[in-house]
């Protein structure tokens, strides 16, 4: 089976001294740089958010970063700015090979909804288009690394399960926000989606 790496959310502002890093962020980019040769294809993923997106905690006055907002898609976590359009928080990580890349879909820039998955948007009806191009290209194996391992991936990785792919996310080579128990439940939430946790 075709397979393919998909690498969610590599960028500065993800990693130690950014706008919303992850902790241990960067630890994870020479295991994905190493991974890239043993599959067919690279895709990247990249957050990309307008300065005034309805996920930004500053563009709810009153509300604090990590705090809840209801969305009409539903609940929606607030964060600090970023990955903004165009700043160098948004770019990939400098350490990050990019000479395998084969696709970067670009999400979350649409500035009423927020995009977690690399599949669908939050309100989970809009596509980003990921699908048919792995399709197209026939490729039906897919593992996922990056960044953060409870929110971009696991939603990307159960989207992939359901629409049909052999998802497979491989943990050493992401880190978690881990923000009120979010790790521990979207594991869960990905081994009952038939995602293979490795
Ligand atoms: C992410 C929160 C907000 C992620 C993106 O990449 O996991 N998390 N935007
Ligand atoms: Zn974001």
């Amino acid at each position: 089976m075709p397979k393919a790496l998909i690498v969610i959310d590599m960028q500065t502002d993800f990693c130690p001294g950014g706008a919303l890093a992850v902790p241990g962020g960067d630890e994870i980019i020479g295991s994905i740089n190493a991974l890239m040769k043993g599959y067919d294809a690279v895709v990247l993923t990249q957050d990309w958010h307008p300065a005034h997106h309805a996920s930004f905690a500053v563009n709810h006055p009153g509300a604090d970063p990590f705090s809840l907002a209801d969305m009409p898609y539903g609940p929606q976590v607030l964060w600090p700015p970023h990955c903004v359009i165009g700043t160098p928080g948004a770019d990939f990580h400098p350490g990050l090979d990019l000479s395998r890349t084969d696709l970067v879909i670009r999400k979350g820039f649409r500035a009423h909804v927020d995009s977690y998955s690399a599949f669908f948007e939050n309100d989970r009806q809009t596509p980003t288009g990921l699908a048919g191009y792995l399709r197209d290209r026939g490729l039906s194996d897919l593992s996922f690394v990056g960044l953060a391992h409870d929110f971009c991936v696991a939603w990307s990785a159960i989207d992939a399960a359901k629409l049909g792919f052999a998802a497979t996310v491989i943990e050493d080579a992401t880190r978690a926000i881990d923000l009120n128990g979010s790790r521990d439940r979207a594991r869960a939430d990905m081994r009952g989606a038939g995602v293979i946790l490795e």
